[in-house]
């Protein structure tokens, strides 16, 4: 049975048939937006013991005792670093958890969250 003019045309560019042409398709990918990410930052104060907030370091944020020494002393020494950073439900949690357990040591311990830009 005979083409019809119709068919021939809709053969003409479809992909893997037809002509025996290549047709390379390109396809922009949907951008889905990053969900934020939040820093996690200690504050420093004259009275919480350096060995608590070392303390801290290792139970809350999986440090190494070096490790968390060193951002004791930053945080002694500049007033402020940056502990971590997560997504805005686990900084949240850091941030309580930090709050809770310093207020149930009677220290004057800091943790606030901050949206990294
Ligand atoms: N400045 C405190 C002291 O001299 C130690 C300290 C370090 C307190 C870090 C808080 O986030 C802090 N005992």
């Amino acid at each position: 049975m005979a083409l019809l003019a119709r068919d021939l045309t809709s053969m003409a560019d479809t992909p893997d048939e037809g002509d025996g042409d290549t047709t390379v398709v390109t396809k922009t990918k949907p951008k889905t937006a990053k969900p934020p990410l939040y820093k996690v930052l200690l504050l420093n104060d004259d009275y919480t013991p350096m060995e608590f907030v070392v303390h801290v370091l290792e139970r809350f944020f999986g440090v190494s005792h070096s490790q968390a020494v060193e951002i004791m002393l930053t945080v002694h020494k500049k007033g402020v670093a940056v502990v971590g950073v997560y997504s805005h439900e686990i900084a949240e949690t850091k941030v309580a958890q930090v709050m809770d357990f310093a207020r149930r040591n009677q220290h004057p311990l800091q943790c606030t969250m901050e949206k990294e830009e």
